[in-house]
């Protein structure tokens, strides 16, 4: 038993300590809520859990663009185009799918008769027309500069609302936008959102915290050569070393060995997995450490909470698994196992572009998909498939809907699905964007914007759980193109050496 043991742990130990510091840091953060720790030491204390978000992010901009470079130029035009038109079509159909889902949820348990209040009329707040924020979406999808596209979709932390934590005393939170980046360079539509909110919250700019441009350049230069090195070494003495003793172990079958990349033990691609099952504890317990009263918001937005809940089991233990099953003939839950270290990692940091190195990861080592179509499937699917946002964003506006006796007609319901698989694509893949892009399915129904203060309390929460089923719409969708795709990639090449951030 205790060999059987061994052999499970050394097998699954990351997995097993990311489980462990899951529940670590949940029960951390309640312990330190009793404490009543000022809002000065939760920030301290949630520090080692923004080295991590920090880590993770580091890898997503060479990454996406590498991997995304590499996958093209290793495809042939006729492949290339025929994986992209699959993978976009099936993209949209899930996230269409995801809506109906929860739409048919929210009807069913109709959440928002638990918090009704009377639909007030709009005391003559800027209400933006419906049409502004779709029109946006479409023109940030034609980016005039490419390169601020791509740093501002990484670089720029918009966090919509940030409670100040209400430790001191249970009154009510304060609230505030906390914008990130340069002031001057936000988005309108943020200002515009705070003056829709009741009471209109402060809207503080703050540049990115620790941002010192010489010490970026310095972890740039630094990142740069270190990935550098280890493509050109193929990894390091002691790498190889492991890889003996591995293929010792088991020996993978010729067509594992060649897929499977080598591994390479230099700090920026390793630091996250040496480093995470510890910055999980502190990213966990921090958030736990800032949430509002767990009874006072159960009581109001308990069975809207729940209509997620069942809305992302439904969809993404249910349809996407079947989904899945139907079409490579493969048992989804030993695919699902091999996620299980990407999707914990989407629980921990609610980022599905920060849970993206170790998508890649499960996929390329534990699941086994030519690396190929990952490069190309997982970037495009952590920007535009969001079927957990998606599913959320029509459920909540049809929640707040429900709060304001609001009878929404077929014509808005199906506007709803619309705007919501469309505002899913417009959201980037950082914490609580949903939220803000959830204003573009509000406005296109009419309902009041201020309203999303209804639902903040929880979103923190339930924004880890969708950003669970985004990561694994796109992980099962890698799936599924290489099963289709199987033909075009029959000849594996096993020649090209993996990228660096892909190991
Ligand atoms: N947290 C986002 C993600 O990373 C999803 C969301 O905000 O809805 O996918």
């Amino acid at each position: 038993i205790l060999a059987r043991g061994r052999d499970v742990c050394k097998r699954n130990g990351l997995l097993i300590l990311s489980v462990l510091s899951v529940t670590v840091g949940c029960l951390l953060g309640f312990f330190l809520r009793t404490r009543r720790l000022s809002p000065q030491e939760i920030s301290y204390f949630q520090f080692p859990g923004e080295l991590l978000m920090r880590m993770l992010k580091m890898l997503i901009l060479p990454l996406v663009v590498s991997s995304l470079m590499s996958g093209l130029a290793s495809l042939d035009a006729k492949t290339s185009s025929r994986l992209g038109i699959l993978t976009v079509a099936y993209y949209l159909w899930t996230t269409f799918v995801a809506v109906i889902v929860g739409i048919i949820m929210v009807s069913i348990i109709h959440p928002g008769g638990a918090a009704q209040k009377e639909m007030t009329e709009q005391s003559g707040k800027p209400i933006m027309s419906s049409a502004d924020p779709l029109l946006d979406l479409i023109r940030n999808m034609f980016p005039a500069n490419l390169v601020e596209a791509t740093f501002k979709q990484y670089r720029t932390k918009t966090t919509p609302i940030v409670k100040s934590p209400t430790v001191a005393s249970e009154e009510a939170p304060s609230r505030r936008i906390l914008i990130y980046g340069v002031q001057g360079e936000n988005d309108s539509r943020v200002q515009n959102f705070a003056l829709d909110l009741t009471p209109p919250p402060e809207v503080v700019y703050k540049s990115e915290p620790g941002t010192s441009d010489g010490m970026n350049v310095l972890g740039i230069v630094i990142f740069s050569a270190t990935m550098a090195l280890s493509w050109a070494a193929g990894g390091t003495p002691w790498s190889r070393r492991n890889e003996q003793k591995a293929a010792q172990e088991d020996t993978p079958s010729p067509a594992q060995a060649k897929s499977q990349p080598r591994a390479c033990h230099f700090w920026p691609q390793q630091a996250p997995w040496r480093y995470f099952p510890f910055g999980i504890v502190f990213l966990i317990a921090g958030k736990i450490l800032e949430m509002d009263n767990p009874t006072t918001v159960g009581k109001k937005l308990g069975f809207y909470a729940v209509t997620v809940v069942c809305g992302l089991v439904v969809h993404g233990l249910f349809i996407l698994p079947l989904l899945y099953f139907f079409i490579t003939k493969k048992n989804p839950i030993v695919f699902i196992r091999g996620i299980l270290q990407a999707l914990l990692i989407a629980l921990a940091t609610s980022s599905s572009s920060a849970t993206l190195p170790i998508t890649f990861k499960c996929l390329l080592e534990n699941n086994h998909i030519d690396r190929r179509i990952a490069r190309f499937v997982l970037p495009v699917g952590a920007t535009i498939n969001m079927d957990g946002t998606a599913l959320y964003e029509a459920v909540a506006a049809i929640f707040i809907a429900q709060v304001n006796n609001y009878e929404l007609d077929f014509g808005q319901i199906i506007t709803i699905s619309i705007t919501a698989t469309a505002a899913s694509i417009g959201a980037a893949g950082i914490p609580q964007a949903g939220l803000v892009t959830m204003v573009i399915v509000l406005t296109s129904v009419g309902l009041p914007t201020d309203d999303i203060t209804l639902i903040i309390a929880v979103d923190w929460a339930l924004d880890r759980f969708r950003t669970m089923i985004n990561v694994l719409g796109d992980a099962l969708a890698a799936g599924i193109m290489a099963h289709v795709c199987r033909k075009d990639f029959a000849q594996d090449t096993g020649t090209e050496k993996p990228l660096p951030c892909e190991t």
